[in-house]
């Protein structure tokens, strides 16, 4: 803390996180000061956190808690990304059930701490899912791997990483981005700008704004790339795109971010969608990824992911990791051993490893069949508009285009939830609730404007 650069850090740190709290609070600074000045009340009786104002609900998973409210019999979750069998079940996969019966079978297995990085052989395995069993990143030891709290968490250690030892503090985000991108970088003190991406009138790819912003972005700033299945649109640029974005980055500078929460549930293929990622290492220049087993393995509440740094050398890459672990061991100290456990069972294993590419597959075409099934359902009620990007977009979500009145009428009188911008989750979505959320987008589309 005593070194200039440090605690100017820690200003930053302290500055973003005093704006974030005062505008979630609404209170302006100088009202936050005079609290902070008094905190001993007059009344014995008054809690000295009186003054707290309640915040409101996440964006997100605030919609499940307004649907665990509602008695209705017809109710239907469509906000948070969590996938449903056809009887509208939460899934837990074969092939974990099958990994946890090895973990529990196996009695030298102990609940000691894990090293600081987590699982060494989670983070191995994991780098090579995501980069490729032949990647050459990965032989020259270019890469280093550490385990973290699923998805969010690797973004985080990362972003925090970056705002103690990277030049450049700006990241830019796609606009519109998952809903807890900008907030996870602005605390961890990175300055969030944005780049056009998704285009309203086409309901597609804003190829052009989007290489005139990263073209004139400051040399070097961070840019978080959705590595795949972009949230909320369900829009990705084709592979030539991916290039020209490649070229565009690399010739200024730019030092990609790549969010990898959905590799297996684009395509149904691993493989496939990592090309993206794939195509930014094979240059041999470095970047940040941060994975996610929440929904490919449906691990989500076990919080497992990982963040893999590539470098330019090995050298590079082992001090780097070394500055990684004095992130992480203030904030957690180090991540939860089952979860990782599940994930390297899997991944070491090629019997289960075949069985679970087998599984994500039939996750991610009952998906594409729940496009299908809503499109059809849609053309028949004849319901004015042109609803073929539900079948376009990728992913877990539809981008639908309804606006936020529209999607408060389908929530008070069909009893859909879903995210006010007009999201819907089609892993929530099965054969037999395909008509009802029909019903209601048709009412919604010609009765509210
Ligand atoms: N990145 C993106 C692009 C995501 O969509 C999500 C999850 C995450 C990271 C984080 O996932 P994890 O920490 O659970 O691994 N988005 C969900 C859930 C599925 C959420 O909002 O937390 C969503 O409904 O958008």
């Amino acid at each position: 803390m005593s070194s200039g650069g440090h605690g100017s850090a820690t200003d930053r740190r302290l500055n973003a996180l005093f704006r974030h709290l005062s505008s979630s609070a609404r209170m302006d600074p100088q009202q936050l000061n005079s609290i902070a000045a008094s905190p001993t009340s007059a009344n014995q009786n008054d809690s000295v956190f009186s003054h707290v104002v309640r915040a409101p609900e996440d964006p997100i998973l605030g919609v499940t808690v307004a649907y665990n409210k509602d008695p209705s019999q017809v109710k239907l979750n469509l906000g948070v990304g969590a996938y449903r069998t056809e009887e509208g079940k939460p899934l837990v996969l074969n092939v974990v059930r099958k990994a946890e019966q090895q973990l529990v079978n196996d009695r030298s297995r102990v609940k000691e701490y894990l090293p600081i990085v987590g699982l060494a052989e989670f983070n191995k395995l994991s780098a090579k899912l995501i980069l490729g069993a032949d990647s050459p990143a990965i032989r020259e030891n270019r890469v280093t791997t550490v385990q973290c709290l699923s998805g969010t968490g690797s973004l985080r250690v990362g972003a925090e990483f970056l705002a103690r030892h990277y030049h450049q503090r700006t990241i830019y985000i796609p606009q519109p981005t998952w809903g807890n991108h900008p907030k996870v970088f602005t605390l961890a003190g990175l300055s969030v700008k944005s780049y056009r991406y998704y285009d309203p009138a086409t309901r597609g790819l804003n190829f052009q704004g989007l290489l005139e912003d990263l073209g004139s972005a400051p040399a070097g700033a961070i840019v978080l790339l959705h590595a795949c299945a972009h949230n909320p649109t369900g829009v990705d640029p084709t592979l030539q795109q991916w290039e020209r974005i490649r070229q565009l980055m690399r010739s200024k500078g730019l030092l990609p971010f790549f969010d990898s929460a959905y590799q297996g549930f684009a395509s149904g293929s691993l493989d496939s969608d990592a090309q993206s990622v794939r195509m930014f290492v094979a240059d041999g220049g470095e970047c940040f990824i941060a994975q996610s087993y929440a929904k490919n393995l449906g691990l989500y509440g076990e919080r497992v992911g990982a963040l893999s740094i590539v470098c330019k050398t090995a050298d590079v890459a082992g001090r780097v990791e070394s500055q990684v672990k004095l992130v992480i061991r203030p904030m957690y100290s180090n991540p939860p051993i089952h979860g990782a456990s599940i994930v390297a069972a899997i991944l070491r294993d090629r019997g289960l490893f075949n069985e679970w590419t087998f599984e994500l597959k039939a996750m991610a075409d009952r998906i594409i069949s729940m496009r299908q099934k809503l499109f059809d359902a849609l053309r028949a009620r004849g319901t004015p508009g042109d609803w073929s990007h539900i079948i376009k977009q990728i992913g877990m979500f539809t981008f639908t285009g309804l606006n936020p009145q529209q999607v408060a009428f389908m929530t008070k009188d069909y009893h859909i939830y879903m995210t006010s911008d007009g999201r819907i989750s089609m892993a929530g979505l099965s054969s037999k609730t395909v008509p009802h959320l029909a019903d209601a987008i048709h009412a919604a589309v010609t009765r509210v404007s």
